[in-house]
């Protein structure tokens, strides 16, 4: 009975400790090159024009992105990447920096400055008439083990760029669910069956 309690203090020790929920954002500081309007250094962009995207003079410190394009309605610069490592059910903070670019003389509108999880926004800010960093948070619930992060500038028609760095992801809360009795029973069930049939297969080749 050693071998089927080590395997059953195993399985729950597995599903007891889960993982850390270690949500990692690729190239939040933009040390790495991310080419416009397309995929590299961890970020997908469109819609942006060559007076955007990666500068080495955008960031806080050092290399940025700047979310670019000439103030069309219908599209807007963007920004985007899948983050995995995820705990469905639990709270995330979004955070990082942003300013004025280009448009320091002028702002506008209330949601031209926009970041969103699976296309819900969770933070938006009207233009801004200087070129001062400020700071943006914003938090969701992960309903999967990966969550579509997307930052836009220029939104709504406004012709106001945005420069971004220090992108992060980080668990705010773990889920307040914990496994049900039920479930539990399942797996330790199921443990014993696997360490018995096991065990049968050693005894036949004795
Ligand atoms: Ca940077
Ligand atoms: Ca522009
Ligand atoms: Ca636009």
């Amino acid at each position: 009975m050693k071998s089927l309690a080590i395997v059953a203090v195993l399985a729950m020790a597995g599903i007891l400790s889960g993982q850390p929920g270690h949500a990692q954002v690729v190239n939040g500081n933009f040390d790495e090159f991310v080419p416009t309007n397309a995929t590299g250094g961890g970020w997908t962009t469109t819609d942006g024009d060559s007076n955007g995207g990666w500068r080495s003079d955008a960031g806080l410190p050092d290399n940025g992105f700047v979310l670019n394009a000439s103030g069309a309605f219908a599209t807007d610069p963007t920004i985007s990447q899948s983050v995995s490592g995820l705990i469905p059910g639990a709270t995330y903070n979004v955070t990082g920096n942003f300013r004025s670019y280009y448009s320091f003389a002028s702002s506008g509108g209330t949601k031209v400055f926009g970041v969103a999880v699976n296309h819900v926004f969770i933070f938006e800010s009207a233009g801004i008439p200087e070129k001062t960093w400020h700071s943006f948070s914003g938090s969701f619930v992960a309903s999967d083990t990966s969550a579509l992060l997307q930052l836009s500038g220029e939104r709504n028609g406004w012709d106001l760029d945005f420069a971004i760095d220090n992108i992060a992801m980080t668990l705010a809360s773990a889920p307040t669910d914990t496994p049900e009795p039920g479930a539990l029973a399942f797996v330790f069930a199921g443990s014993l069956a696997g360490a018995a049939v096991i065990r049968r297969r050693y005894r036949t080749r004795l």
